[in-house]
Formats: structure tokens, sequence, C-alpha cells
């Protein structure tokens, strides 16, 4: 009987051991994001416990720092940025607890600040200013993602995280972008950049393979994102959670924000 008892519990340990809860993070766009919906996101943090939590990058927006400038008022206003990047991922880091393993994919928008330094401030290069340094990264735990990062999506799958910037183009329907990469790399696929909320399937060289567009967290109203207008596209607010445990299908759980958001 203690036998019987021992080997359950070894197999049960070995059941929790390999299951993975992974969050995925679409845009934040910080300080210019969506306040209820990322409160939202937190508090889902906090009652999960997530294994993994992944940010698919643009999670700042870093709008001192762009060429394409929407809002004049903002144009000195890095030091405010950078503050309230930092701010974010001390409020994750604290909703997640220590135990949660949190990485964070680069999106065009941190990108603004490597261009920056690349074509305005080439001495900065020397001095090694790296934009992850000045929002928390050390002091919470947050690791720079190495590309690829792949996460164990259930029914025995994985499927590859990417910003969406890497490969050029657009597309008209949601879910097409992160098709067309997905058709590229020849495996599944879960991108933010497009901010639009897609998911869609194909079948490539006879496998089946999934494409995921997974929305963003930013607000509409917001200075960064006011020249949008009335007429806005079809963006959602939403994140995505992936259970490696599940056996019947290897798609997220869409959390995705209802009515005007
Ligand atoms: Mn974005």
């Amino acid at each position: 009987m203690e036998v019987v008892a021992a080997l359950v519990a070894a197999a049960f340990f070995r059941y929790v051991r390999s299951m993975v809860k992974t969050l995925v993070v679409p845009d934040v766009h910080v300080p210019f994001e969506h306040k209820a919906h990322v409160r939202r996101m937190l508090k889902y943090v906090e009652e999960n416990k997530p294994t993994r939590i992944v940010l698919l990058g643009d999670v700042l927006d870093f709008h001192s720092l762009t060429v394409y400038r929407q809002s004049r008022e903002w144009q000195d206003e890095l030091a405010v940025e950078v503050r309230a990047g930092k701010k974010f991922f001390e409020r994750l880091r604290r909703a997640a607890g220590t135990r949660t393993s949190i990485e964070c994919i680069e999106g065009n928008h941190e990108d603004r600040w490597n261009r920056y330094v690349e074509g305005r401030a080439p001495i900065m290069r020397l001095i090694d200013v790296e934009w992850q340094d000045h929002v928390g990264f050390p002091e919470y735990g947050i690791e720079r993602a190495v590309d690829p990062v792949f996460v164990d999506c259930g029914a025995g799958q994985r499927v590859r995280l990417l910003h969406g910037h890497e490969v050029a183009g657009s597309s008209t329907l949601p879910g097409g972008h992160a098709l067309k990469i997905a058709r590229s790399l020849g495996c599944n696929v879960h991108i933010g950049h497009t901010h639009r909320l897609g998911v869609v399937s194909a079948t490539v060289a006879g496998k089946n393979i999934f494409a995921v567009e997974g929305g963003w967290l930013g607000n509409w109203k917001s200075p960064a994102h006011k020249f949008l207008g009335v007429a806005r596209p079809d963006w959602r607010v939403a994140f995505a959670t992936y259970d490696s445990t599940q056996t019947t299908s290897p798609l997220p759980k869409m959390h995705v924000a209802g009515g005007r958001s």
C-alpha cells in the first residue's frame, strides 16, 4: 500500500514539475497603457501565479525617441517614460512573486532606443547604455529574452513567440501577419505588434500549425495614440495564457476585453 502511495506521489510531483502555465503579455506601450486592463492582467498574475511570463515587446513606448512623434508635449519626457516603465516592471514582479520567470522580447518601440543611440548618440555605445538596465530589469529579475523563445502550449506542442516586426509586412485581416511568419518558420507562432486579435491555422508541409496575434494593452485615448482619432483600427485589448498540461488543444486561452476599451 505504501509503495502504491509513494508511486502515486512520485507521479503527481512529476506532473506538477512538468506543468507550465505561461502568461503572454502583448504590447503595453507604457506610459500609454490601458490602466484598468493592466490592473486586470496584474490581478490575473496575482491569483494564478504563472510559471512563466513572456512579454512580447513594445512594453515601453519610448515616444520621446521616435522620429514619428505624435505628441509634442512628450518630446522631452524620456525620464518620465523610463520611471513609468520601471514602475510597471516593479508591479509585475510584485504580483508574480519570486518564483515566476519573467522574460521580455524586444519590440520595435524598444528598438527606438537602440536606433537613437546608433544614429544620434554613438558615444553612448562606448559606455554601454542599454534600455533594460534603466527600467528595472536587474532590480526585479526581468530577463531580456534571447531569441528564439518557445513555450510549451499543450497537446505536446510548442509555440514560438516573437514581437512580429522581425518579418516585414502587414496584413488586412487579424492573424494574417502571424500566419505569414508561421508559414515562413514552419511552426506555431504567437506575436504582438499588430495589436489585433486573431487565431488562425494553416497546413505547412502536411503539418497543422497555428498563428496568433495577441492584441495589446494600450490606451486609445493616451497622447501617443490620439492620432488614431475616432476611426479606430480593429485593435483589441487582450492577453493570453498557455497551459502545457492541456491535452485537447495546443491553442491559447485569450483573455479579451469586451465592449469598448
Ligand atoms: Mn506595438
